[in-house]
């Protein structure tokens, strides 16, 4: 039997989400600002549009507006990695999407933990972006082994969430007050500690191979990094966070503004300084970090592979050699861009994104052999509603990265995507986004046929 009384998955993750994103108010309190920078503008967005407000309630995405965040982690070891993936499988959230961020500099690769289905994404679409660091790019081989006796003598789960999550294994499901303990001792992992574990020379070093790596070789464990709210309109988002003297990157990544909004666009402010302490403090030792910074997110439609392979290729023109630091950068982005169809309707002909079908209305006859989606879109009878992204875009988490460890350093490592690597560490594969999405689009459909079978039947 499967006990009645077991904590839902979803309120798992709602619960154990609010209380992150208490504590990092209080770590951080411009993460409040941010906040309160959203809420504003969503709200504005709202009244200003009043299409959008009923699009997104009939999408079911109206209430999660308000609860959405991404948080993102970086972890050490492989016993870390796959720790943290029964963690999160607790709150229903599950590894999807392999990134590989050396090719950009950065060296690591991740994952993103997050609701699989519909439903639970519109009750709390709580998503972590976890990197793993990979200990086999640093060169130096002395640095590396410094870095791995670091990391083999930390514990980053306390004994109490180990045993919770070993129970909810055991049990397949955790009652209120085993739920409540869990969130309370699964948040000490994501809290911030200003005691590092290393003395100011070893820090400095590691900062020297890669600023990356201090952060998670030097910390007793993987401090939640930010959390992003999503906004319905970044641009106003980025000019009021300027307007208040945050520190907010130049460019926002991703794609450019436009009439229908395609997967992710964000826009960060840098990371703050940090005081810290190390090992040998009382000899003045003591420094500053930054690891630490805001990010405003704007989410629109889901590409197909065939619609994400254009945007990469766009993105790819506007970008050319220098990246997003070319000062027309805007202007090319835009111009790119052009060549993207910017109405729902195209974009859904053309099969660039993923929509979820519903009935428009109650028709009480149709014609037999109506079954073309296009056609019943044609008459009204049935309604296209754009599938939202969920996931994040390889070189914008790599400009998100760069912007925040504090330097503009470039590194480029040979090494190339190690899935295999990452899923064995993880010791589990991540699963595919362009199968999910598809999966949300065929259920709609085939719930709409249903319908319309059930229809007809009624009218024969
Ligand atoms: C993660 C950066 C990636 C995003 O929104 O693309 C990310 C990190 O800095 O650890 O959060
Ligand atoms: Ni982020």
């Amino acid at each position: 039997m499967t006990g009645n009384n077991f904590m839902a998955a979803d309120d798992i993750r709602t619960a154990f989400f609010a209380a992150m994103s208490r504590m990092y108010r209080t770590e951080v309190p411009l993460y409040g600002d941010l906040l309160d920078i959203v809420d504003d503008v969503n709200r504005r967005a709202l009244s200003a549009d009043p299409d959008l407000e009923a699009d997104l309630r009939r999408r079911g995405e109206l209430h999660r507006l308000g609860q959405e965040r991404h948080g993102a982690i970086r972890v050490g070891t492989a016993a870390e990695l796959s720790m943290m993936r029964r963690v999160f499988a607790v709150m229903g959230m599950h590894p999807v999407g392999y990134y590989d961020l050396s090719v950009a500099g950065v060296p690591v690769h991740s994952t993103a933990f997050r609701p699989l289905g519909l439903e639970g994404l519109n009750r709390n679409p709580f998503r972590v972006f976890t990197s793993l660091l990979r200990l086999e790019l640093i060169d130096d081989p002395a640095l590396r082994a410094e870095a791995t006796r670091l990391l083999s003598q930390r514990m980053i789960f306390t004994k109490r969430a180990i045993a919770v999550v070993e129970q909810f294994e055991r049990e397949g499901g955790l009652d209120d007050q085993s739920a409540t303990s869990f969130v309370e001792a699964v948040l000490e992992t994501f809290r911030w500690h200003s005691d590092t574990v290393a003395d100011s020379q070893t820090y400095d070093k590691l900062q020297r191979a890669h600023r990356l790596v201090a952060d998670v070789v030097c910390f007793k464990g993987p401090h939640i990094n930010h959390l992003t709210p999503r906004t319905l309109d970044i641009d106003a988002a980025q000019q009021e966070m300027k307007a208040r003297g945050i520190n907010a990157k130049d460019v926002i990544e991703g794609p450019p503004r436009r009439a229908v909004s395609i997967l992710l666009r964000q826009t960060s402010f840098k990371a703050l300084e940090e005081k810290v302490r190390f090992l040998d403090s009382e000899a003045g030792g003591s420094g500053t970090h930054a690891a630490r910074f805001g990010e405003i997110e704007q989410r629109g439609l889901a590409l197909t592979p065939k619609g994400r392979a254009l945007y990469d290729t766009l993105l790819g023109e506007a970008r050319g050699e220098q990246g997003s630091q070319a000062q027309d950068y805007e202007q090319r982005l835009q111009e790119a861009f052009s060549r993207f169809p910017d109405d729902l309707d195209a974009l859904r002909r053309q099969r660039l994104g993923y929509f979820t079908y519903t009935l428009a209305d109650r028709p009480s006859t149709l014609a037999p052999g109506t079954t073309d989606l296009d056609t019943l879109i044609a008459r009204g009878i049935v309604e296209a509603s754009p599938v939202i992204y969920e996931d994040f875009l390889p070189v914008s988490a790599a400009g998100v990265f760069q912007s925040n460890l504090g330097g503009t350093e470039q590194r480029s490592y040979s090494a190339s995507a190690a899935q295999a690597a990452f899923e064995d560490a993880l010791d589990a594969n991540v699963a595919d986004p362009f199968t999910l999405y598809e999966a949300i689009e065929a259920s709609s459909i085939a719930s709409i046929r249903a319908d319309l079978d059930a229809l007809a039947g009624a009218t024969r």
